[in-house]
């Protein structure tokens, strides 16, 4: 039998880069004459670039020609990479790095699985890239989550078979995906939002190596 893959979201689980996109589409929404509210950023959570300017100009009540639409695609990034390029280390997310570290030490395959299309650059900033057997993110992938199309992907190219495979996540999307994909889904964050998870924890601290061993062994 194969070994274990483990598969991390990126955005809420490794890093909290949720704040520099709601900064991000905070400052157009502002360009354009509305609002846009921290509580609102909660739906963008693990949605492609594409499907938060749709949801947003829907909140906004904004119509949008294809130039403008993509105009502010570029415009909303351009800003978002403003705040990125100021990361470092100190913004990894508790214990993420223990854990990385113990996978790492028992030469299990490790990928990420994200939506976006930024994240190369992200973990290159935080010095985590070289964790990383396999990257699948954003520009890898023609279905968003709940479809399972990411992290089927990074199965493949981990040489794991999907149901091997281990999943953390903080987006509802997320967890549907690895659900459907028939991995075993950890959901990081409100036990209460990811209740469709297998296992739930508040974040990696309260994962302790008990719980990294018995996942491993399957
Ligand atoms: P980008 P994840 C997701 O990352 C974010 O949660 C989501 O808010 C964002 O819109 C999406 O990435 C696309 O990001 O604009 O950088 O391509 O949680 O899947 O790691
Ligand atoms: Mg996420």
């Amino acid at each position: 039998m194969s070994k274990t893959g483990f598969i991390f979201d990126l955005d809420g689980v490794i890093v909290d880069t949720a704040k520099y996109h709601y900064l991000a589409w905070k400052n157009l929404a502002e360009e354009l004459g509305f609002e846009f509210t921290n509580e609102q950023n909660e739906l963008f959570k693990g949605v492609s670039r594409k499907r938060c300017l749709e949801i947003l100009l829907d909140i906004g009540n904004v119509k949008a020609t294809k130039e403008q639409f993509d105009r502010w695609m570029v415009e909303k990034n351009e800003d978002y990479l403003t705040y990125i390029e100021q990361m470092d280390e100190s913004e990894i997310l508790p214990d993420v790095v223990r854990v990385l570290t113990f996978l790492k030490e028992r030469n299990i395959p490790i990928a990420l699985g994200s939506a976006s299309k930024n994240a190369r650059p992200i973990l290159e900033k935080v010095k985590l890239l070289s964790y990383f057997d396999v990257i699948v993110d954003g520009n890898n992938v023609t279905k968003a989550k709940p479809d399972p199309e990411v992290f089927l992907i990074a199965a493949e190219s981990l040489g794991v078979p999907p149901e091997n495979c281990v999943v953390f996540e903080d987006a509802v999307a997320g967890i549907e995906a690895a659900n459907n994909a028939e991995m075993l889904s950890i959901g990081i964050g409100s036990a209460k939002i990811l209740s469709k998870a297998n296992f739930n924890f508040d974040n990696f601290t309260a994962i302790d190596s008990d719980f990294l061993q018995q996942l491993v062994n399957n």
